[in-house]
Parts: C-alpha cells; structure tokens; sequence
C-alpha cells in the first residue's frame, strides 16, 4: 500500500529497528525492490534524486516526477506492505515542488553545504509547504565527504549535536540526516572505517528523531568482483562494515539509505548476461538477470537492517 514515510520511520524509532530507502532511476530497479519489500513483509521507502527526476522523465524532471509517483503508486497498490516515495537530496525548490506536485510521501531538503542559517530558514520554508500537504521533510547537517565535498575542504565537517537539536525546534522537521563520517558512493574510506558514533548519540538524545543515514552502501566484494571479473575497472572500492551499520541502528538511525550497493549489483549481472550471451539481443533477456539480482541484495539488506516481517 502506499504510505507515509513518517508513519513508516515513527514506528522503527519507537521500535529500535531501520528501514531501507533505496534509490532507483527505473522499471527494474523500482520493481525489485517493491518485490524484495513484500517477500520480506517489510515497509520499504523507494528514493528518487533530482538526477533520477531528470532522466525519468527524459529531461523534463516535472514530467519524471508524475512517472515515478504512478509507477509507485502502482505496485504499492499491488503489494500489501507500506511504500513510501522520497525525493532524495532536494537541493533546488523546483525539485521540491515538482514532487509536492506529484504526491511523493516526502522529500528531503539537502542544503547542508550551506551556512547553518540558511539551511534552517530554508528548511523551515519546506516544512511549511509540505506539512500542510501531509508530506513529510528531511533534512541534512553537515557535509558527506566524496561527491559531496569540495576541493577546499576534503575533510568531511561533521554534524554538531547543539545545533542539531536548535535546528529541529526551529525548522519543524520530521527526519534528521547527522554527518557522522559516511560518503556517497563506492569508494568511502581509505584505510579504516570511521563513523563518529558519540556523535550520532548525542544527536539522537537531543533531537529524539529519526534519523537518517547517508551514504550506508556495504559495497558487497563478492559483486565487485564478479564485475571486475567480467570487464568492470572497479578498485579499492569499500563501503560501511557491517557491525558499523549495525552500531549506527542501535544508536539511533532509523532510515538507510541505499543507492550505489544496488548499482554494484545490477551492472555486475548485467556484465556477466552481455559477455556470456552474446548473440542474445532481447533486452527482457538482458536486463532481466539484474533485476532478480537486485531482489537478493535487497532482501539481504532489510533482513541486516532489521526491518524484515515489521510490515
Ligand atoms: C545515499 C546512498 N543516497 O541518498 O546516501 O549512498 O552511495 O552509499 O549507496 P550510497
Ligand atoms: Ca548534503
Ligand atoms: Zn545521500
């Protein structure tokens, strides 16, 4: 069914568990992971980044916003587990209007690179839009290292707990996303893993809210390796050890967010059809293998986060 992302993370905050919210850009993506939901009876976000906007809707992120919102609409309706819809990292108000528009469950208001105030007056202008629609707000302190930073500041800047709990008095916000040392994509840590988890207690004690986190990629080796081993050129890549995700739950984050994991998973399959059926030109024959890849890996990660049978 499809359902409100607040009802969905108030109860994993009351209940101590996380649920996933996993990007997609398409059919195959969207599907399998409704599909993995259902077989797991767990409540599910699914995640569209003004990018997926863009190409969803071929270059009109209006038009992608009205696709994805159908599309989930759809398969929520067809599936008896909760499915919400979320913009992720909205960062320009047209974004956010177009998915207010279309009827997304909520959406996130990313100005994180931004001066403290400026992120909190425009956070609380969103959260004036979107309450009165019934759509709930995310919103960032701090900055992720990787695509997010820039060149002057490669150290990632961390979410300050003080702040954290001024911001969400002022701004109304239902989910929080602290900076706790994680980044996006496949290539998160040099040597070891270092998430700030006194960090993130202190922000959990002091806002009491769901908190998000970004950037919570595992990056599996078995599917980096099954890509290099059919063409890909991925190396060094490393994500969030498991017992660092598993801390993160227990201290208080209540939403996962999951994009390049799924990435990883549906071109390594995807590598591996095209170089061992080469005369294959069927694209349900190509395109098929991944998205069944993609139910496993995402059943594996809302089992891990603890989300499996909470439906
Ligand atoms: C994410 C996804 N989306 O908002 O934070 O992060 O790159 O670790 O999947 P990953
Ligand atoms: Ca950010
Ligand atoms: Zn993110």
């Amino acid at each position: 069914m499809y359902a409100s992302t607040k009802e969905i993370l108030e109860k994993a905050n009351r209940e101590g568990y996380a649920v996933g919210a996993f990007n997609f850009n398409n059919m195959e993506f969207l599907e399998a992971i409704i599909e993995a939901a259902e077989a797991e009876k767990a409540p599910i976000i699914v995640a569209t980044s003004e990018g997926a906007l863009k190409y969803l809707g071929n270059g009109d992120p209006y038009r992608g916003a009205k696709l994805a919102y159908v599309m989930v609409k759809t398969l929520a309706d067809s599936v008896s587990v909760p499915v919400a819809l979320h913009l992720d990292h909205g960062k320009h108000m047209e974004f956010i209007l177009y998915a207010l528009q279309a009827g997304y469950s909520s959406v996130m208001i990313d100005l994180s690179d931004k001066p403290f105030e400026e992120n909190l007056e425009g956070t609380k202008k969103v959260v004036e839009l979107a309450h009165p629609l019934g759509i709930s707000v995310e919103a960032e302190l701090g900055k992720l290292a990787g695509v997010e930073d820039n060149v002057a500041s490669r150290e990632s800047v961390l979410v300050d707990p003080e702040e954290a709990k001024e911001f969400v008095e002022k701004t109304g916000v239902d989910f929080l996303a602290p900076a706790i040392g994680t980044s996006h994509g496949a290539f998160k840590f040099k040597g070891e893993a270092k998430l700030d988890f006194d960090r993130l207690k202190k922000v959990k004690e002091s806002t009491k809210l769901p908190l998000v986190l970004h950037g919570a990629s595992m990056v599996p080796e078995d599917k980096v390796e099954l890509a290099n081993k059919y063409g890909a050129e991925i190396k060094g890549a490393k994500g969030v050890p498991g017992d660092a995700l598993k801390k993160a739950i227990e201290f208080g984050i209540n939403k996962v967010n999951v994009d390049t994991d799924l990435r990883i998973t549906f071109m390594a399959a995807l590598r591996k059809v095209l170089d061992e059926k080469r005369s294959e030109i069927d694209p349900r024959k190509l395109l098929g293998p991944g998205r069944e890849a993609l139910v496993e890996i995402v059943r594996d990660r809302i089992r891990f986060l603890g989300s499996s049978g909470k439906a």
